[in-house]
């Protein structure tokens, strides 16, 4: 059976840190490492709409790089597959379920508040 993992998302509780990857935040964890076969979550923390989105780059970009096609769900539901997205999440809202079925590393983040908000899910 395939573990799951929850990833908050809020602008006003989790805040920046460095990482590999450059700064990151917004998310809990920002640096999701996971299982392949792990499936994840999003989960919107607080009171601003939200996505998480997947920026096909292996490094992150200084202009946001998330198309507006992000706020509807994508068709994919692996965050390996390009122009994954949760689409637009409200407060208290959870995401579809994303799986992993591939390793590597992913970087994602808001539509709205990149690159405050952005962090990289890890499949090993
Ligand atoms: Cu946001």
């Amino acid at each position: 059976m395939a573990t799951s993992v929850v990833v908050g998302e809020s602008i006003t509780k989790y805040g920046q840190m460095s990482s590999s990857f450059g700064m990151v935040g917004g998310f809990n964890p920002t640096i999701v490492i996971v299982a392949h076969g792990t499936t994840i979550q999003f989960h919107n923390e607080d009171s601003f709409n939200h996505t998480a989105s997947g920026i096909p780059s292996g490094a992150f970009p200084g202009g946001n790089p998330i198309p507006s096609t992000a706020l509807s769900p994508s068709q994919t539901s692996d965050v390996s597959q390009v122009g994954w997205s949760s689409g637009v999440l409200t407060g208290g809202a959870f995401s579809k379920t994303f799986s992993t079925s591939a390793v590597g590393q992913y970087l994602f983040g808001c539509f709205y508040h990149y690159p405050t908000m952005r962090g990289v899910v890890i499949v090993q």
